[in-house]
C-alpha cells in the first residue's frame, strides 16, 4: 500500500498574525471553524481519509490548546503505527532560534521524521479548507518518477499575486515558478487551463502549498541551512535541478489565512449547496467527540443557520450564521451574518451565584448582532447592538477588533449591557 510509504507533515502555523485576534491566545491550527472543528482537523482528516496515519503537526506559537485538542481527539489502537504528534519549536544545543519559515520548521524537526520509515514526505498547510484525495496525488507522483510534486489549482488575476505561480509543460513538469508575483508581471504567467477554468477567468496555475518530496531529496535540501522557506527558496531553486510535477486539482480549495477569508469560509457553510461538504460520508472531517446534548431552540426563525450541538437558543431570528457548540442566545435577539464559535463549558447556577456573574456566556436578550465573529466564551450583555459592515473603520479595543468591517469579539470578552458598536 502506497500510503504506508508516506509521512505527513502539517505546517501548523507561523505567528498567524493575519488572523489576530483569533490567534491571540491560541496557535493557528487550534482556531475553531464550522462551529465544532479546529483548523488542524482539516488536513488531519484528509490524511486519515487517504489512509495516511502518521502525521506530525509543526507549530510555533501558543500550543497548549492545540496539544490538548490533538491528544483528546486522535486516539489510535495500541497495535497500530498511526499517530498525530505535535512538534512545537524547541531550542536545542544546535539551534537557538525558533522556526524562521516553513522549510526551517521542517529542518528543525527532521531528526524526528528520520526516525520513521517513509519514502515520501507529504507537506501540508494548516490553514486551508478543502477535501482532497492525497493518495491520488502520491500515486501520480510515484508513477511519474518525479522527485517533488506540487498540488496546483487555477486561480484568477485578482488572487494570483497572493500565491506561488508556475508554468508546466505538456507532461505537467514544472518549468518555471515565481513566489507571489507582482500584478505587473502576470501577463507572462498565464497557463493553458481547461475550458471550465478559462470560463471562470482562472488562467494562472497556483501552488496550493501542498508538496510531496522524495525522502532522500528532502534530507539533502534540508542540509542547506541557508534556505528558510519552501515558497520563496526551496521550490524556485529546485525546479531546474529536480523533476517537479504539477498535480492539478480543480475542486474547492480556499486559503483561510486572513480574518476576512476565515469569515467567508465559515459563512459559506450556510449556502444551499456549500462548496465545502461536511455531509460527505467518504470525506469525513474528524474532531473531538464531546458527547454534547442536542440543541434546543424556542421561538426562533431560522434561515440558512448551521447550528452545532449543545446550544440553547431562544433568539427571535438567526440568519446566514454559524452557531458553535454550547452557544446560548437570549430572547428577542437577532443574529445575522455571524460566526459564533460557542463555549468551552456550561456555566452552572452555582458558578453564577458564587462568582456573581452578571453577564452570562453567550448572547443576552434583545441584542442585534450582524457581520461579526464571536470568539469562544464571549459574554454579550442584554440590548447590545453590533452592526458590522464596510462603514466601520479598522480598530481595536480590549474586548474587540474591527478588521475589514468584520467585528471580532475577543476570546472570553465581556460586552456590557446596552453597548453599541
Ligand atoms: P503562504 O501561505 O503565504 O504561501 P507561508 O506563510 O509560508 O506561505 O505558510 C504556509 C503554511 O505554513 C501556513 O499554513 C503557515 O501557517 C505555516 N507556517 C508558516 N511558518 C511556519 C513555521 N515557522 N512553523 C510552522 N508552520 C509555519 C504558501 C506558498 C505559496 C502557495 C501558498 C498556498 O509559499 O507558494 O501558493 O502557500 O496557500
Ligand atoms: P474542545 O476544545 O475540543 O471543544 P472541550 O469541549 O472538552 O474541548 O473543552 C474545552 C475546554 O474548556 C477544555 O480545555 C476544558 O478544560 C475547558 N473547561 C471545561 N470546563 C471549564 C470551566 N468550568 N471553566 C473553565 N474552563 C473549562
Amino acid at each position: 500500500m502506497i500510503n504506508n510509504k508516506v509521512l505527513a507533515i502539517v505546517l501548523g502555523g507561523g505567528q498567524g498574525s493575519r488572523l489576530y485576534p483569533l490567534t491571540d491566545k491560541r496557535s493557528k491550527p487550534a482556531v475553531p471553524i464550522a462551529g465544532k472543528y479546529r483548523l488542524v482537523d482539516i488536513p488531519i482528516s484528509n490524511c486519515i481519509n487517504a489512509d495516511i496515519k502518521r502525521i506530525f503537526v509543526l507549530t510555533q506559537f501558543n500550543s497548549a490548546s492545540l496539544n490538548k485538542h490533538i491528544k483528546n481527539t486522535y486516539h489510535f489502537s495500541f497495535f497500530s503505527s498511526a499517530f498525530v504528534d505535535v512538534l512545537a519549536a524547541e531550542q536545542t544545543p544546535n539551534n537557538k532560534t525558533w522556526f524562521q519559515g516553513t522549510a526551517d520548521a521542517v529542518r528543525q524537526s527532521m531528526h524526528h521524521f528520520l526516525n520513521h520509515d517513509f519514502e515520501y514526505a507529504l507537506i501540508l498547510s494548516g490553514d486551508q479548507l478543502y477535501q482532497m484525495d492525497y493518495d491520488k496525488m502520491i500515486e501520480t507522483h510515484e508513477e511519474s518518477g518525479a522527485e517533488i510534486s506540487i498540488a496546483t489549482i487555477p486561480v484568477n488575476e485578482k488572487d494570483a499575486p497572493g500565491f506561488g505561480i508556475l508554468k508546466a509543460n505538456e507532461e505537467d513538469i514544472i518549468t518555471s515558478f515565481i513566489e507571489k508575483p507582482d500584478a505587473s508581471l502576470l501577463p507572462e504567467w498565464t497557463s493553458d487551463v481547461s475550458d471550465e477554468m478559462k470560463a471562470q477567468g482562472r488562467n494562472y496555475l497556483a501552488s496550493m502549498g501542498i508538496y510531496v518530496f522524495n525522502r532522500g531529496l528532502l534530507e539533502k535540501l534540508m542540509d542547506n541551512p541557508d534556505t528558510n522557506d519552501f515558497g520563496k527558496e526551496i521550490i524556485p531553486q529546485s525546479i531546474e535541478k529536480h523533476k517537479t510535477l504539477s498535480y492539478q486539482y480543480e475542486g474547492y480549495w480556499t486559503d483561510i489565512g486572513t480574518v476576512d477569508s476565515f469569515f467567508e469560509a465559515n459563512l459559506g457553510l450556510t449556502d444551499d449547496i456549500p462548496k465545502f461538504d461536511l455531509y460527505d460520508r467518504t470525506k469525513r472531517i474528524y474532531t473531538h467527540a464531546r458527547m454534547l446534548p442536542t440543541t434546543k431552540v424556542a421561538g426562533t426563525s431560522l434561515d440558512r443557520a448551521v447550528i452545532a450541538e449543545g446550544c440553547i437558543i431562544s433568539a427571535a431570528k438567526i440568519e446566514k450564521s454559524v452557531i458553535g457548540i454550547r452557544s446560548r442566545i437570549g430572547k428577542e435577539s437577532t443574529v445575522i451574518n455571524t460566526y459564533m464559535m460557542g463555549s468551552d463549558y456550561y456555566e452552572t447556577l452555582e458558578d453564577i451565584e458564587s462568582e456573581k456573574i452578571e453577564i452570562l456566556m453567550g448572547i443576552g436578550e434583545r441584542c442585534f448582532i450582524k457581520n461579526c465573529i464571536l470568539d469562544k466564551n464571549c459574554r454579550i450583555g442584554d440590548d447590545v447592538r453590533i452592526n458590522g459592515g464596510p462603514h466601520l473603520k479598522d480598530a481595536e479595543t480590549d474586548t474587540y477588533c474591527i478588521k475589514d468591517g468584520i467585528v471580532v469579539v475577543k476570546n472570553g470578552a465581556t460586552i456590557p449591557k446596552g453597548f453599541i458598536i
